[in-house]
């Protein structure tokens, strides 16, 4: 595979980095630890989170900052495919007793002149209320919190799940102790992320946020959008005979069919 804009901005960092090392006097121990940190960086497996904390949102944002409808927002690391497939309305897959508080989570689909889009394929992943996300989690089951499902003939679905907790990137690590050097913290507001095949068009990659988070404006990854956020309802519990209270979150989303692919496969020459 061979990318000429991959490449172009390979060759810009090489340019920018001999610039930095100029710029900060670098002497041959400062750049002895720069080639250890990334050494770390590499064989700890933190490359892809790495680069989604610090870059793939700006990626987003230039490839749609022309368009439309629903902003896409960061994939992130931890996207797994071919999750079980549930009914709409329907339930995420979770432990007998997952924790966290339930949440109804529903929208409605249309394209951007507001016509609804039945049958669409929504990939939905989370945290769990800990903060945690299966596979990449010790001791939670395989497929915990991850689904697909498919609107309805009005463009509809709702699913339930829990709300996610306020999520830390691992803090351990050498993106974690990059983050400390730079004196940020780890944290991401807490989220759910989708992704939206429509049958006829291109995928949305996206996020949804919660209004009053703490995290919302200072995000790590710089992943919130002003139209991601939706509110967490509260509800008594006795209606839907639950114990406790419990939530309902719902957002609209607008698609876009054809303005621009959001995975451009043209400009990639094999
Ligand atoms: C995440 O859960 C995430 O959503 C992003 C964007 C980066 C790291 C972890
Ligand atoms: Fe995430």
């Amino acid at each position: 595979m061979k990318n000429q804009k991959v490449i172009n901005v390979y060759q810009g960092l090489v340019i920018k980095f001999k610039d930095l090392i100029r710029e900060h006097e670098i002497d041959h121990d400062d750049y002895q630890e720069l080639v250890n940190w990334m050494d770390k960086l590499g064989k700890s497996g933190e490359i892809p989170l790495f680069m989604d904390v610090f870059f793939e949102t700006h990626a987003l944002q230039e490839m749609y900052k022309h368009v439309k409808g629903t902003e896409p927002t960061i994939l992130g690391p931890y996207y797994i495919e071919n999750t079980p497939v549930v009914e709409n309305p329907g339930i995420l897959p979770q432990r007998d007793d997952e924790p966290g508080d339930v949440l109804y989570f529903s929208g409605l689909v249309k394209d951007v002149d507001g016509n609804p889009l039945a049958n669409t394929k929504i990939d939905m992943w989370q945290a769990d209320a800990n903060g945690e996300y299966s596979y990449f989690a010790d001791d939670i089951p395989k497929d915990n919190l991850r689904g697909v499902f498919y609107t309805d003939e009005n463009g509809y679905f709702e699913v339930k799940t829990v709300a996610p907790g306020n999520y830390s990137i691992p803090a351990d690590g050498p993106t974690g102790n990059f983050l400390k050097w730079i004196d940020h913290h780890p944290y991401r507001p807490a989220h759910l992320h989708l992704l939206i095949q429509p049958e006829n068009g291109d995928k949305l990659v996206t996020q949804i946020y919660f209004e009053g988070d703490q995290y919302l404006e200072n995000d790590v990854a710089q992943g919130v959008r002003g139209t991601l956020i939706t509110k967490l309802e509260q509800h008594a519990g006795a209606e839907k005979g639950l114990k406790n209270y419990y939530y309902t979150a719902h957002i609209d989303f607008e698609l876009r069919l054809q303005d621009k692919p959001v995975f451009d496969k043209s400009i990639v020459d094999k």
